[in-house]
């Protein structure tokens, strides 16, 4: 018995590369030989859009050689009214009475839905009440949980309230062998529940926002294991930062175009430069290095760089900097300190000569 488990599709019309990355988990689930593909909440950005990409779902999901079970969001907890059809062997968890059954696993859900504290807390109580302590209980959830440190920026889109939180310890009297959470889009993560199973989030399969970076994953579910990260080969967002050193010889647009070309051809990068660097080394301006590193990106598709870097050529040429190098290179310090006093005084000499 084998489950893959991901969350946060937020499928719209408007972003093909979540579609791709349906595809690719799809792949992911029939090389896997996987007997159920979980998808724990958000798979649509928004209620609308299950209205009107249902029928695109039915021939992805549909009549496949695994079962599709799903559980709302707080993006789409409104999205499944009973009735509607998203294909033959997808199953909507909509009831948290009602699990779905699957040989020695049973899979229970917990629909998105407004609550906290000692009602959420009750409610996993009753719940339990349910399981058979003879299976393997799989809870899906979408939420928070507050035993990691989150920001706003690993949720998505969010802003600040709070949705569905939870504590490890809420689980711990439930007889899990995991909950399969969705809601955390940065990466994958496990916590181990105490006297209980694994609290799993499977990070976003795809970027859907540009803190979304680095190769996206989804989780790979063997009962009686820990789960596993499975990486998946979907668009995603890369940050790509070169601090450039005013006393390295090496040209700063070949370390840069190194840099992009070492990225992940499926990534869009986000290009960060920064630091200082000698300009008449390679007679390059400031001016030159901002266009010819847009040339490079814009051959590649990339988003708005970030420049914060500068030419520092007025320093390193100057006398007296360059009469307190040689005296400093005599010095019996070692390279990290060397290198330290250097850095504060190029900063120094900056200062002096802007105010000169
Ligand atoms: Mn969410």
């Amino acid at each position: 018995m084998k489950l893959l488990h991901t969350a946060d599709l937020h499928l719209s019309e408007q972003a093909p590369e979540r579609w791709a990355a349906l595809h690719e988990l799809v792949k992911t689930a029939k090389r896997e030989k996987v007997q159920a593909l979980v998808i724990a909440g958000d798979l649509f950005d928004q209620n609308v859009d299950a209205e009107m990409l249902r029928s695109r779902l039915r021939d992805i999901l549909g009549g496949g050689s695994f079962m599709t079970v799903i559980i709302p969001g707080n993006h789409d907890s409104r999205a499944y009214r009973s009735g509607l059809f998203f294909g033959e062997g997808v199953r909507i968890i909509t009831d948290w009475r009602e699990p779905v059954r699957l040989d020695e696993v049973d899979l229970w859900g917990l629909p998105y839905e407004p609550l906290e504290g000692e009602k959420l807390v009750s409610r996993l109580l009753e719940i339990s009440s349910l399981m058979s302590r003879e299976k393997y209980n799989i809870l899906l959830f979408h939420g928070e949980l507050l035993d990691a440190y989150f920001s706003s920026r690993d949720l998505g889109s969010e802003g600040s309230r709070r949705y569905m939180p939870v504590k490890l310890s809420y689980f711990s009297s439930l007889p899990l062998h995991c909950v399969l959470a969705g809601h955390f889009h940065s990466c994958h993560t496990v916590w181990q529940i105490p006297g209980s199973g694994y609290f799993v989030y499977p990070g976003s399969p795809v970027s859907v926002t540009r803190r979304e970076t680095g190769k996206r994953t989804a989780n790979l579910v063997v009962p009686g294991q820990p789960p596993v990260e499975v990486m998946l080969d979907t668009f995603h967002y890369e940050g790509i930062r070169v601090t450039l050193d005013p006393f390295d010889h090496c040209d700063p647009l070949v370390v840069i175009r190194e840099k992009i070309e070492e990225s992940d051809p499926a990534a869009r990068v986000i290009l960060t430069v920064e630091g200082l660097y000698n300009g008449s080394l390679q007679n390059l301006s400031e001016e030159q290095l901002v266009t010819s590193v847009r040339e490079i990106l814009d051959k590649r598709g990339a988003e708005a760089p970030v420049f914060n870097f500068s030419d520092v050529r007025h320093v390193l040429e100057d006398d007296l900097f360059q009469r307190f190098n040689a005296m400093l290179s005599e010095k019996d310090y070692s390279p990290e300190q060397k290198q330290k006093i250097k850095e504060m005084t190029v900063r120094a000499f900056r200062v002096v000569k802007a105010c000169s």
